[in-house]
């Protein structure tokens, strides 16, 4: 039997494999003896505190980032007699040893024996202004999973991934294979590594936060004596980190180092050669691809086993906003807060970030250090905490993930139990974190899954709660003081700083979300039943469960004059600004295995089309988006995501919004059909006059949060309504948002944060300010 499984647990006998295999796919739990399910840990652990990599506190965020795999207990839902909807009240789970990629703490020492269980990468805490310097090795073991791209495209594979009658290609009703998706557009390269530094204002090229670089396994396995570890380039790395940050002192938008040139020879050398033998012994072309590049004076792509990273933070220094001219002024700063990191090759990031290849990324600033003095001058929280000199360094970094071992694609569409919308915190199921009666904690909050929102009701009963910052972007004061009474919906790559106080009393509660990848799966539409879908609205899953007790000094939210003031850069951008500079970017989803699933503006990802792009021509532009999503044979809410700059929402319009009028049910918000007599709240749209597609409230709003990931509304289809091609019209969803593209040009993405859907073809480029000579040569395959 041939079978190219792909992602999946490391084939020790074929027969195990197959057993493996047929668990996954139908969601029970393995009862063999020789893969025996091993014990699964409680839930209720003690929140686990991630290792963290921290700033000198002299301007570097220094450190070794280890990609590597290992066999981990990995929790299965197994659904009984409930169907298989998470969070019944019948789930259960069962744990099975899994191969897992995992970022590490270089040279920290690994578990000793036994089973490993996930652990996000190391949380990096830097300061504003530091330089990062990083290295990052990646010591993946490619035999540990499958045919992947580092051997398929040696046995003359298509370059997909390839699971045998079930993906790439799909069986129709006839029988027939055909194909669904189309490389680059489709798994595959799950053992090439790199880093995406998500929420950071700096470099998008060379060494900054370039997610085009393609970094490949290097290990004892693979290369014997001749593997890449930690001491190869140590000193080729140490002159390239003091020489680079000499070049981003000095100017902080210099985006050093600029050309292949600028990476230290020892280095440069020693990868052409390791890359020639690759391509040897693999009849590939990487170096033939870095050399095209590197001839053209664009940056090269392919590595072997390291790379350095280095950028700045790059704070803010003029008092006022826009800042005096002069070419090293920037325009905006890098915001201290809650970011982080992930896996970002494309067509592999679905699988490596719920693998756990994510972490918290967090920039400390004026904002951590006015929380720290109002909570750090609390004397009895003094004496209680024993004169802890950083408050904020003593709260709760929680990483949420939905952890998996094989994509959804990849099995049949019966009983998907992987990556299931379960919410692991920090690795772990539903852990418990503890807080004395009356105690105040930050909760740094970032949703790392590749998959699903997490929809915040409330906090439990008794606990309050102010919102601090959203996407790593601090809060107005006064939307601060105005959080805390509305419900969360924590997107995919959203992330949120919560200031939460727990009750007087003392007892065990339980803080639940509700899984979703659209608005309609919440609030159950009012045709969901002749639409037959969702059915039902899913259940609420448990987080995280709090052990208010032992006894403490009563804290304060913290009042909002005592917040660090809002930088100047953070203030709204307005109508002048914007100048007109205004452009529609659609977003759309066709049926399950339509071709070319996934699109941005009607195409594909695709690395050398460039009139496919998006370019913005001068740096230091405004510009407002309108981002339409036409998704309409299911309602998804694409999560929105562009690197580099934060944007702000001017104008929502969900077509799919729900409402429930006084003594009604609830009904859509938007009614297509004019002959309907309107109910309080409600208002009309005519499908065929476009202009009317749009929110009937005008919501003007000041103080306009900042995001980097924001859902778009789904589409909604008319029934009824025929447009020209004949099928009935889908009313788009969207939102308007304005951006400013300053400081940095170069190229970068733009994509859907349903991982999924990005390695599918859902990403476009944006290039900002790039010369059209030098554009005509990037990324030249
Ligand atoms: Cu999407």
């Amino acid at each position: 039997m041939k079978t190219r499984l792909v992602g999946f647990q490391r084939i020790r006998s074929c027969a195990l494999s197959i057993l493996l295999v047929t668990a996954a796919i139908i969601g029970l739990p393995v009862l063999s003896a020789g893969a025996a399910p091993v014990d699964c840990l409680p839930m209720q652990q003690t929140l686990v505190k991630i290792p963290e990599i921290v700033t000198d506190g002299a301007g570097h965020l220094r450190g070794t980032v280890l990609l590597n795999d290992q066999e981990e207990r990995v929790a299965f839902r197994i659904p009984l007699g409930g169907g298989n909807v998470p969070g019944a009240p019948n789930t259960k789970f069962t744990c099975l040893p899994q191969f897992m990629r995992a970022y590490q703490v270089g040279g920290a020492p690994s578990a000793s024996g036994g089973l490993a269980d996930p652990m996000p990468g190391p949380t990096l805490r830097a300061r504003l202004g530091d330089i990062v310097q990083l290295t990052f090795l990646n010591q993946i073991n490619s035999a540990d999973f499958g045919n992947s791209i580092d051997q398929d495209l040696v046995s003359g594979g298509s370059g997909c991934d390839e699971v045998s009658g079930v993906y790439p290609h799909t069986v129709n009703q006839n029988g027939k294979q055909v194909p669904v998706d189309v490389f680059p557009n489709c798994f595959h390269g799950s053992s090439t590594g790199n880093m995406h530094f998500h929420g950071t204002h700096t470099n998008p090229d060379t060494t900054g936060d370039n997610v085009l670089v393609q970094v490949r396994p290097s290990n004892a396995q693979q290369d014997g004596s001749n593997a890449v570890t930690a001491a190869t380039y140590e000193k080729a790395f140490a002159e390239f980190f003091i020489k680079c940050e000499a070049m981003l002192k000095a100017d902080p938008r210099s985006e050093w180092p600029k050309r292949w040139s600028d990476l230290p020879r020892e280095f440069r050398d020693d990868q052409q050669d390791r890359l020639q033998k690759y391509d040897a012994k693999n009849n590939q072309n990487l170096w033939g691809l870095d050399e095209k590049a590197i001839k053209a004076n664009a940056w090269p792509d392919y590595y072997m086993g390291a790379y350095p990273y280095c950028f700045q933070l790059p704070k803010y220094m003029a008092a006022t906003y826009p800042p005096p001219g002069g070419d090293k002024a920037l325009q905006v700063g890098q915001s201290p807060g809650t970011q982080w990191y992930h896996a970002h090759k494309h067509g592999s990031t679905a699988i490596d970030v719920s693998n756990g290849m994510s972490g918290v990324f967090i920039i400390e600033g004026e904002y951590d250090d006015a929380l720290n003095a109002y909570y750090n001058k609390v004397p009895a929280l003094n004496a209680y905490y024993n004169k802890v000199p950083d408050w904020t360094r003593t709260q709760p970094v929680m990483l949420v993930n939905q952890i998996g071992g094989t994509q959804n694609l990849e099995h049949p569409p019966q009983g998907r139990t992987d990556k299931g919308p379960d919410f692991s915190v920090n690795g772990r199921l539903q852990p418990k974190i503890q807080m004395h009666p009356g105690e105040v904690q930050m909760w740094r909050i970032v949703n790392s899954s590749s998959r699903s929102a997490m929809y915040l009701p409330s906090l439990p009963e008794g606990f309050t709660w102010r919102q601090l910052a959203q996407d790593g972007v601090q809060f107005a004061p006064d939307n601060y003081e105005k959080s805390g009474k509305n419900p969360l919906n924590i997107a995919a790559g959203n992330r949120v700083d919560l200031l939460v106080k727990a009750p007087l009393t003392a007892g065990l509660a339980q803080v639940q979300v509700e899984p979703n990848v659209a608005s309609a799966e919440i609030h159950l539409v009012p045709d969901a039943k002749a639409r037959k879908w969702p059915t039902p609205t899913p259940p609420p899953v448990t987080l995280l469960w709090v052990d208010v007790s032992g006894e403490g000094p009563e804290m304060q939210l913290i009042p909002k004059e005592k917040l660090a003031p809002l930088p100047p850069y953070l203030t709204d951008i307005t109508d002048r600004e914007v100048a007109g500079h205004t452009r529609t970017i659609t977003f759309a989803s066709g049926g399950p295995n339509s071709k070319g699933q996934h699109t941005i503006n009607g195409t594909q990802f695709s690395e050398t089309d460039r009139k496919k792009w998006v370019e913005v021509k001068k740096l230091n532009t405004v510009e407002e988006w309108t981002i339409v999503n036409n998704t309409a044979f299911q309602p998804i809410d694409h999560p929105f995501h562009i690197h580099i700059n934060p944007f702000q929402i001017t104008e929502v319009f969900d077509p799919n919004q729900v409402i429930t009028p006084p003594g009604s049910d609830p009904v859509y918000k938007y009614v297509f059909d004019a002959t309907v007599k309107l109910l309080p709240g409600q208002c009309y749209v005519n499908p065929l006059n476009k202009k009317m597609w749009k929110p009937c409230d005008d919501t003007k709003s000041s103080q306009r949060i900042w995001w980097d990931v924001f859902p778009i509304p789904s589409g909604r289809t008319a029934a009824g309504f025929a447009g020209p091609d004949g099928k009935d019209i889908v009313v788009g969803g969207y939102f308007k948002m304005r951006t400013r593209f300053v400081d940095f040009s170069g190229v970068y993405v733009m994509h859907c944060h349903i991982l999924a859907h990005e390695d599918r073809g859902m990403m476009t480029v944006v290039a900002v300010a790039v010369p059209p000579e030098v554009l005509a040569n990037v990324h030249h395959h």
